[in-house]
């Protein structure tokens, strides 16, 4: 077994043993605590990324390194077929979180997103009275949701779904944040719309003042159930308990997940009121880890620290100076700035730089991040972040752009 000493030895023993899945930055991480990683060589970056979000919290956080360290000692796994003491609090925790009646505890975000769509799918028939396979469910062009096979049936990304056909059927893409549209397609048959509030994947797309709360009035209006997949834009990223809150819209099923396991473990749940969530009853879905002790402990400890409001109110608030230092650059290398409590997408003149190319140059800086699509980058640092070190990555951004231009 050859000796793993720099960078470049474990990123060889990856290449050769794990799937090609991905091609990271050339940044094997050691050690994270905060907002801060250190590299195998020692060399420390600040974590612009969080995990796509998973991350709100920093690595590591004190207070749900502790929860799972005391449930560690307590008990890790029952499944579903007998009872845990961690299961019931932790669903009331979200419960009053998110202001839903119920939860369904599952895993990774695209399980919840697949929940979501099987709740969905069954209350149509169940309750509204859709006749048998004929369910519709409206979903956003540009949408991210996951990875299976179901999700990226209606991805409209060719290298999400490009070669996994066939596709699964019962699902109808319109324009994100076209009312009109959305409204032109409803039939009888028509179940839910599933919507990012705001669009991650596409670069923190964020649809136009009105749009969601048009979206909610036309869901009541047309008995359709409005799924607000929360994963990455929920949990005080943008400021706001759930994305959806910015402009005091409640939908009928939350999906959440990633930074509700804390950056610890996978955890994701779909939220609905008990006229929706009943559909579902004993047999009828499941999971071996969903709703597991571990899980639920973690779970438990994201939920009281997001009942304080401090990691939402530190995102509003520094929104305004992330905000202003980045549409500092538009003209100069930037074309287009999309920015909501601490998270970014910021489009840089492809001409300058692609997104890939940008984030390297980042790194070298000791600020991670990760393009999207073309030459547009994310932004979403833990929402621990200080105004302080907040500049730290916008200084490093200007840096970049401005040196690309030539200044
Ligand atoms: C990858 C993207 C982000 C999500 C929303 C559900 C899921 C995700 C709104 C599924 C997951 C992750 C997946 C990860 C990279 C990342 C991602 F680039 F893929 F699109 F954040 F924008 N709903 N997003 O954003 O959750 O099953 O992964 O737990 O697949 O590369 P998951």
């Amino acid at each position: 077994m050859t000796q793993l000493t720099t960078n470049q030895d474990f990123i060889d023993l990856e290449d050769k043993v794990a799937a090609h899945n991905y091609s990271p930055l050339p940044v094997v991480v050691e050690h994270a605590e905060g907002i801060w990683v250190t590299d195998v060589e020692g060399n420390r970056y600040l974590d612009a990324l969080s995990g796509y979000s998973a991350l709100n919290f920093g690595h590591r956080h004190p207070a749900l390194v502790q929860a799972a360290k005391d449930q560690l000692d307590r008990s890790t796994l029952t499944s579903r077929a007998f009872h845990n003491d961690q299961l019931g609090p932790f669903c009331q925790a979200l419960s009053e979180l998110v202001g839903k009646d119920m939860i369904l505890p599952m895993n990774t975000g695209a399980e919840a997103v697949e929940t979501a769509l099987k709740i969905a799918r069954k209350w149509g028939y169940l309750v509204k009275g859709v006749q048998a396979e004929r369910a519709k469910i409206i979903v956003m062009d540009g949408n991210f949701h996951g990875r299976t096979t179901t999700i990226i049936s209606f991805s409209d990304d060719p290298e999400a779904r490009d070669h996994y056909g066939p596709y699964t059927q019962g699902f109808e893409s319109v324009p994100y944040g076209d009312l009109a549209a959305v409204e032109a397609a409803i039939d009888d048959d028509t179940v839910a719309v599933l919507v990012e509030p705001i669009q991650g994947e596409q670069g923190v797309k964020i649809p136009k003042e009105g749009f969601l709360p048009g979206l909610r009035e036309l869901c009541t209006r047309t008995n359709v159930l409005m799924i607000a997949d929360e994963i990455q834009a929920g949990l005080g990223r943008v400021g706001t308990t759930l994305a959806c809150q910015y402009e005091d819209v409640e939908a009928d099923i939350y999906t959440l997940g990633k930074a509700l396991g804390g950056g610890i473990v996978p955890v994701s749940a779909v939220a609905a009121d008990t006229a929706v969530m009943e559909v579902i009853t004993p047999g009828t879905h499941g999971s071996t880890f969903g709703g597991n002790p571990l899980a639920a402990a973690v779970g438990k400890a994201v939920c009281d620290l997001l009942a304080t409001g401090e990691h939402q109110q530190n995102a509003a608030a520094l929104e305004g100076q992330f905000r202003e230092s980045l549409e500092a650059l538009i003209g100069k290398g930037v074309q287009e700035v999309r920015v909501r409590g601490l998270w970014a997408g910021i489009d840089i003149d492809p001409d300058l730089l692609s997104g890939k190319e940008a984030c390297k140059r980042l790194a070298r800086k000791g600020v991670l991040a990760k393009d999207t699509h073309g030459s547009t980058i994310r932004l979403a640092p833990p929402l621990t972040i200080t105004a302080e070190e907040l500049k730290v990555i916008t200084d490093a951004l200007t840096e970049v752009v401005t040196e690309a231009a030539g200044g």
